[in-house]
């Protein structure tokens, strides 16, 4: 089959019905919640603000319209390169200069949402995803791989979501040495239901923040916040997560759209 053919195909499929775009996307608003920092370590992302220009009134007679007051990494969002330190040499590492062809492809969905509601503070480790392997069929090269936690349920309340105590935010993610397997395999990226891409615990794992130091010392992407992957096959999607081209951003708020085959 050519490619013009299987594009004419999934136009028809898409009209049809026959594959569905499934929204990933958490609702973006001042209840939208919000990474904090430790306030010894960092200045955190002001609240999303919604700012009203006109609604057909004296600002604007026949238009309706706002402006917004908005961080990189607020809400559903995409980690560009040169967010992390370890990732700030790339020259393609920004929002306006990344390879857009990278962002569209194959997704694998890795169900934890299980291990996640009996331990948020649940690690996912290579072993699990050679299991999950084993099970599913391998993750290729160029894939984007995320973790599905559930953890969108929770989005509506902040406290719920970033699920802190005296001990720091308790969500779950990647160990170490499961982002150096998926950096092997050579994935597009990871992406998380939760606040970050890091488990909340990952300020204090070896390196900090274990994903955001890895993924992005490799050139490779990151996505945040993600909603309704119990909506997803465990393989089979393609999900389309493309940033904003803000000119040198480090990252963005996204529209995360999967094309997922219906029955
Ligand atoms: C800055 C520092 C630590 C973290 C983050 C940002 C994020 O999660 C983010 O949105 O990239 S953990
Ligand atoms: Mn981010």
């Amino acid at each position: 089959m050519t490619a013009s053919e299987t594009l004419k195909d999934l136009g028809e499929m898409l009209l049809a019905g026959r594959i569905e775009v499934v929204d990933c996307t958490g609702l973006l608003g001042p209840q939208t919640p919000l990474l904090k920092l430790p306030p010894e370590l960092a200045v955190d992302t002001p609240p999303v603000e919604i700012h009203r220009i006109s609604e057909y009134d004296d600002n604007g007679p026949f238009w309706a319209w706002n402006w917004l007051k908005l961080g990189e990494h607020s809400g559903t969002h995409f980690d560009a390169p040169h967010h992390w330190i370890t990732g700030r040499e790339f020259p393609d590492g920004y929002t306006d200069t990344l390879d857009v062809q990278r962002v569209v492809a194959p997704v694998n969905v890795i169900d934890c949402s299980k291990e996640a509601a009996a331990d948020p503070d649940f690690l996912l480790t290579a072993e699990h995803v050679k299991a999950w392997e084993a099970e599913h069929g391998p993750i290729g090269a160029g894939e984007w791989v995320v973790l599905r936690s559930d953890w969108d349920k929770r989005a509506g309340d902040e406290a719920a979501f970033l699920n802190a105590d005296e001990t720091g935010p308790h969500s779950p993610g990647p160990t170490l040495d499961c982002l150096e397997y998926l950096i092997a395999r050579g994935i597009v990226g990871w992406g998380s239901q939760c606040i970050g891409t890091d488990a909340g615990q990952a300020a204090g794992m070896s390196p900090p923040f274990p994903a955001h130091n890895m993924l992005h010392k490799n050139n490779m992407f990151g996505l945040a916040s993600l909603a309704n992957l119990d909506r997803l096959p465990p393989k089979g999607a393609i999900l389309i997560a493309a940033p904003l081209k803000i000119a040198h951003g480090t990252g963005s708020p996204i529209r995360a759209l999967a094309l997922v085959p219906r029955g």
